[in-house]
């Protein structure tokens, strides 16, 4: 009886260890995150909240944001024009340049009310 608790309190303490090392052990980021860089002005995150954080954002002509989804869904990022259109899956991310001034709406296809604004001077 005493040997048969002392089997399963070992078999309980493997299970767990499992469980946190595949929990902790597999990178679910293998791309590099967004960096600011010189043609990129602004990181926007798509969010487990389905908000683009920060919104609006404003850079300079020529220049471009970079998005990242820090969500664990799939999110896209869809200009209201029709510009771009892209699946963001999660730790993904995506860069956009915009050459000319002028303010750009874009929204997430998959959830609704989730929308950003792009101000380009
Ligand atoms: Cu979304």
């Amino acid at each position: 009886m005493q040997i048969e608790a002392m089997y399963l309190r070992a078999f309980n303490l493997t299970v767990i260890t499992i469980g946190v090392l595949a929990a902790c052990g597999s990178p679910t980021n293998p791309d590099k995150p967004c960096l600011y860089a010189p043609t990129v002005d602004a990181i926007v995150s798509a969010t487990k909240a389905n908000t683009f954080d920060p919104s609006p954002v404003t850079i300079v002509h020529g220049h471009g944001v970079c998005w990242q989804n820090k969500a664990t869904v799939l999110h896209t990022v869809t200009a209201d024009s029709g510009a771009f259109d892209t699946n963001m899956y999660p730790g993904k991310t995506f860069e956009y340049p915009f050459p000319k001034a002028g303010t750009y709406a874009y929204h997430c296809k998959i959830h609704q009310g989730m929308i950003g604004t792009v101000i380009v001077h």
